[in-house]
């Protein structure tokens, strides 16, 4: 009873939210490094608005702790060891919070039995980061029936709306950048002929269809290249795998490639390395990657990775942020965005210009990685 009372709250929190504008998309990202600790990584935008004051029986009212499930995609790169840090962190028994914490593996049945079972242990939060983005509505419905509030984290749902809030990257932005490196740094460099290997992230999530999506926007507008595109599924030895056999089937046809995070870039450059190919600043290769983890950017600081485009993981603190907002009644955003730095490993390019996911022309700055950034990231 005490939920439903609270899951109308929240939906007339929602509309008004929605009526007030959401989300920073499209806002330049910040220059500086990011944030060092998980209290120090504010999203772009948070939930401001307060709601009409709500004496709701919300749960954990009395000082219980409030019982939260968390579905996680799995521990496929460094990007989800950082997530899965930053969210247990936040949501801590120190911060009144019991948390479930369940690994999907990135078996997407397994995350849908993950968030049944939260449903049926009947607890106050469900905090989902969706392996793939559509096959949701269903279980959304039977969440939104037992009246269990669901945050979206990182990965976007596309086939549901039945979920209080979303908090996450803009990952067509992030393609779209790229993109826009890309072509302004070939220009700088005098190199003519893009010809380009892809290796995308896990098939169908909302990370690998928005990357894909606004890096071929360039592709197409440009005439590059592109000579192969499949998927490492966002880990090392998927992207080394992939990286091995286009070694075979393109030897000596590529200057390119571009790997949908860090990890992939990994197994990329040593399966590069093996098949004695040279790849980052002024070699034959250029490679691009995103996350920007401690790890990627120590290795654009190397000048093995040429350009990193930020995909910021620490989402903990915000996902405490809108729990502890709808507690109180308060009005919560429906959706808010990272801000997210362009990482680069030379001095020569000092921003990109491009008409970002929501059609607006934007001038973003290029931060050229140095020691303290790496020491910097997550
Ligand atoms: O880029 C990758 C991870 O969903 C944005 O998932 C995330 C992606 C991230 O495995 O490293």
């Amino acid at each position: 009873m005490k939920k439903k009372v609270l899951a109308t709250i929240v939906a007339a929190a929602m509309s008004f939210s929605l009526l007030a504008g959401c989300g920073s998309q499209g806002a330049a990202p910040a220059p500086e490094a990011p944030a060092a600790t998980e209290e120090e990584a504010p999203a772009a935008d948070a939930a401001e608005a307060e709601a009409p004051a709500a004496e709701a029986e919300a749960p954990a009212a009395d000082g219980e702790l409030i019982k939260v499930g968390f579905a996680q995609v799995g521990h496929e790169s460094d990007w989800r060891t950082a997530s899965t840090n930053s969210v247990k962190a936040a949501l801590s028994n120190e911060n009144g919070i019991d948390l479930q914490f369940v690994d999907c593996d990135n078996d997407s049945a397994a995350q849908l039995e993950a968030v049944r079972n939260f449903i049926e242990q009947d607890v106050d939060y469900i905090v989902i980061d969706p392996i793939v983005s559509t096959g949701w509505d269903t279980v959304l419905t039977e969440a939104d029936d037992a009246g269990i509030p669901v945050i979206v984290i990182d990965r976007t749902i596309d086939d549901s709306d039945k979920y209080v809030s979303w908090v996450g990257s803009e990952f067509t932005n992030e393609g779209l950048a790229a993109g826009a490196w890309l072509k302004a740094y070939a220009e700088a460099k005098g190199i003519k002929e893009l010809n380009i290997l892809e290796i995308t992230g896990t098939t169908g999530s909302s990370a690998e269809i928005g990357r894909t999506k606004g890096f071929h926007q360039y592709v197409d507008s440009e005439g590059w290249n592109l000579l192969d595109s499949q998927t490492g599924d966002f880990t090392q030895d998927g992207g080394q795998q992939v990286m091995e056999s286009y070694c075979k089937s393109y030897a000596g046809k590529f200057n390119v490639v571009i790997c949908q995070n860090d990890n992939e870039a990994f197994g990329a450059i040593d399966a590069m390395k093996a098949a004695g190919v040279s790849y980052g600043v002024d070699k034959d290769v250029i490679v691009i990657s995103f996350d920007a983890c401690t790890a990627g950017l120590q290795m654009v600081l190397d000048k093995a990775i040429n350009a990193d485009f930020q995909c910021n993981p620490l989402q903990g603190p915000d996902c405490l942020k809108l729990i502890q907002a709808l507690q109180k009644g308060e009005t919560i955003e429906k959706q808010t965005f990272m801000a997210e730095p362009w990482y680069v490993a030379e001095d020569v390019l000092k921003d990109i210009s491009y008409k970002n996911n929501a059609g607006q022309d934007v001038t973003e700055p290029l931060v050229v990685v140095d020691a303290a950034t790496v020491e910097a990231a997550y």
